[in-house]
């Protein structure tokens, strides 16, 4: 049991388009379960491992409200998408305390290799789809804010640089 440090936006790490796994090992296997630690710990339905400073492709995620729901997906891709969109409201465990309506397809079927290996795919409706797309947006350096308008995504990151300089001056006192 490890818990992760997150990053907070504006962070380059946030921002970069995250490279493949190429190796799946024990190391990534204990990664992934820190991952899940963490994001329970939050608490959050979502982690993606550029949060947690690995600019990597793999996310873990659970939306059920018992934990009884893990999944770790290793290098997801989008093979279908719905044709109708739904809105919902979202938030980000780098972005704390702020959050705002996105418009994203009501429906993802999503091909990933798990961690031992195997190929799989998902598809979901609802907040799993939500959180399926949140999560891989972020494997592409793209966070919630990059689907609102200028305006309100530059209202928040001007927050966001305060909050983050409030928590440097908290963490050296
Ligand atoms: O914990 C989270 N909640 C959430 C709520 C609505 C839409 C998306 C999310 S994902 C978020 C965790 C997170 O930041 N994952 O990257
Ligand atoms: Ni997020």
């Amino acid at each position: 049991m490890a818990k992760l440090d997150i990053l907070w936006v504006p962070d380059p790490i946030l921002k970069t388009k995250c490279a493949p796994v190429t190796v799946i090992d024990d190391a990534l296997r204990v990664f992934l379960d820190d991952m899940l630690d963490t994001m329970y710990a939050a608490p959050g339905i979502g982690l993606a491992a550029p949060q947690v400073g690995r600019a990597e492709r793999f996310l873990v995620l659970d939306v059920s409200d018992d934990k009884s729901a893990p999944l770790k997906l290793i290098n997801p891709e989008i093979v279908d998408v719905a044709d109708e969109d739904a809105v919902y409201e979202e938030g980000c465990l780098s972005i704390p305390e702020h959050y705002a309506e996105v418009t994203r397809p009501a429906w993802v079927k999503v091909a990933y290799t798990d961690e031992t290996g195997a190929a799989r795919e998902i598809t979901a409706d609802g907040l799993l789809a939500v959180c399926l797309q949140h999560e891989m947006d972020h494997l592409d350096g793209i966070v919630f804010l990059d689907h609102l308008s200028a305006l309100k995504r530059n209202i928040i990151t001007r927050k966001m640089v305060k909050a983050k300089k409030a928590r440097t001056r908290d963490a050296a006192a």
